[in-house]
């Protein structure tokens, strides 16, 4: 279950309830102030995940309070919920003195189609290096866990599955990642979803 040093998988770390009820919050997200959408690159390319963000509404390569690149509302705020299972998640990973110092205060709620991959990155927007906190649910994907140097091998790739939990932390926190593709027909039945949803815990570091 440790990767890597502070790269902690764990899982079926969510049971069936708390799969299905954190779905039920991703649906109520993904239907804020704020549309979910897929982001627009620089390049000019568009991601094939669609996301919404609370607290800080992440765009390449910066948060912002307001949603600038899809109509300028003001981001919803970060829920109490997601603080509490964001220092649950990291004193499973790492034993309570880490749990209970972790102050994310801002979520990606990323939603994968079954053509939706993601390209090998680092995710270093934020200023401090807390950990983050991955949560998967649905449909389970092929996940490529890198190095700190470059996109490029060594790497690992791993099956996220509904419910797993994956802490990236210490000197796993910049490690390049990505989604290679998800694996149809994989969600567990009863969860009331098609897909895959990962809600990501992050701490900015930013005011
Ligand atoms: C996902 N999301 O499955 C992943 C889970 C993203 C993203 O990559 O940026 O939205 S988060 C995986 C992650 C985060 C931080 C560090 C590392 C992995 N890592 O060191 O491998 O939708
Ligand atoms: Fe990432």
């Amino acid at each position: 279950r440790e990767l890597a040093p502070g790269a902690v998988h764990l899982p079926g770390w969510l049971d069936a309830g708390r799969q299905r009820e954190l779905v039920g919050l991703c649906r109520s997200w993904a239907s804020g102030p704020v549309p979910m959408r897929a982001v627009k690159m620089p390049n000019g390319g568009v991601m094939s995940v669609r996301s919404v963000s609370l607290g800080w509404h992440w765009l390449p390569y910066r948060y912002s309070r307001t949603a600038d690149d899809v109509g300028g509302a003001a981001v919803a705020p970060f829920p109490d919920v997601l603080g509490d299972l964001g220092r649950e998640a990291v004193e499973a990973a790492y034993g309570p003195d880490e749990g209970s110092r972790y102050e994310p205060d801002a979520a990606l709620i990323n939603y994968y189609d079954d053509a939706a991959k993601m390209g090998m990155h680092q995710d270093r927007e934020e200023r401090v290096n807390a950990p983050v906190v991955s949560l998967s649910l649905g449909t389970a994907c092929t996940f490529r866990f890198g190095n700190t140097e470059n996109r490029n091998r060594p790497w690992q790739d791993v099956e996220l599955a509904s419910g797993d939990l994956f802490v990236f932390g210490g000197p796993s926190r910049f490690a390049y990642h990505g989604v290679l593709r998800t694996l149809p027909g994989t969600a567990p039945t009863g969860i009331g979803f098609e897909g895959r949803l990962n809600i990501t815990l992050r701490q900015t570091g930013l005011g």
